[in-house]
């Protein structure tokens, strides 16, 4: 991942301030126990200006986040969608990528976190492709993590926080180690998962199968849209267990996430996965998606939210 090139300015509880000024104090309550709820999205380039990819369902699940960790918002979700948009617009980028976040702050340290408040910020920066751009075409090559996904009852996966991207760092980590993108973790009984920031499909005799909510998945928004695309061009989806090795022996891998989009998966522990390159399917689906985000296909399940500006 290049260094991250810096934007203008940054919403914080309420104003916009510039990029270098956005701090916070180390003894943050955030920063010892992982307490944040967060979003990312993307805001795409069109003809008609920039657009947010689903913009209400992102800032609707930040708000889930913060409800399963009791974490009360201190901002009605109408003034964080036109924060995000106004931040958008202040920066003047015609795409970006989008970092809502909402953390406990400085006040108290010890695990009880409610003597904090609550900070919000909105961040943008250009971001291109998550796991490389050759990858979008040509496939990542992947590999199984040797650490599960969170077991269900101990960190709750349909909460995006920041707590949950240790797990993700140490499959990121370990499989950047061995020459790989990126892991793919099986859940806690051992059946495929996600990766550290990506969702899983895969395509076996023309049929799509992801793992359900129950592989201790973060149900991503790019994976929704998936699902619906495939609906829509007459592929039949299935959310349900799937166990590692199908996916050796599967057409067709890829993953989907708003950084990640739909990159094809090229080969998985060093086995080829079809013929080891972006599969027919894949390059379908990646059509219909690009088609919406750059304006260019029909929007007609209204996933744009045009900023303006
Ligand atoms: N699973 C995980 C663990 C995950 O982090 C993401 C998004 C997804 C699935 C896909 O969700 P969605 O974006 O709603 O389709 N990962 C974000 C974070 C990337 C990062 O490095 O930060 C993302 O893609 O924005």
């Amino acid at each position: 991942m290049p260094p991250m090139e810096k934007a203008k300015k940054i919403w914080f509880n309420g104003e916009h301030v510039d990029w270098d000024d956005a701090k916070i104090h180390v003894l943050s309550h955030v920063v010892h126990y992982g307490s944040s709820v967060f979003e990312g999205m993307r805001c795409y380039e069109t003809s008609n200006g920039p657009a947010c990819f689903r913009l209400t369902d992102h800032v609707n699940r930040i708000y889930d986040s913060a409800k399963i960790y009791r974490m009360p918002i201190p901002h009605e979700k109408e003034t964080l969608t036109s924060a995000i948009c106004e931040t958008i617009r202040i920066n003047e980028l015609a795409s970006c990528y989008v970092r809502p976040i909402a953390f406990r702050g400085y006040g108290s340290l010890g695990v009880d976190p409610t003597p904090c408040p609550v900070d919000v910020v909105v961040a943008v920066w250009k971001w291109g492709a998550y796991l490389g751009a050759e990858a979008l075409e040509k496939g990542a090559s992947v590999r199984t993590a040797s650490w599960n996904r969170l077991a269900p009852n101990t960190m709750p996966s349909l909460a995006k926080v920041g707590a949950n991207y240790m797990n993700s760092q140490l499959i990121k980590l370990e499989a950047m180690a061995d020459g790989y993108s990126e892991g793919i973790a099986l859940d806690s009984s051992g059946y495929v998962s996600e990766a550290s920031g990506e969702n899983i499909f895969m395509i076996k005799n023309g049929a799509i199968y992801t793992p359900s909510s129950g592989s201790s998945i973060l149900p991503g928004i790019t994976r929704h849209s998936v699902i619906t695309l495939a609906r829509d061009l007459g592929f039949t989806v299935t959310q349900r267990a799937i166990p590692r090795e199908s996916l050796y022996i599967a057409d067709e891998v890829f993953f989907t996430g708003s950084a990640a989009e739909i990159t094809p998966i090229a080969e998985i522990d060093h086995i080829p996965i079809g013929n080891g390159t972006r599969g027919p399917v894949t390059k379908q689906l990646q059509d219909a998606f690009f088609g919406i985000t750059d304006g260019t296909a029909k929007d007609k399940h209204k996933w744009l939210t045009f900023v303006g500006g």
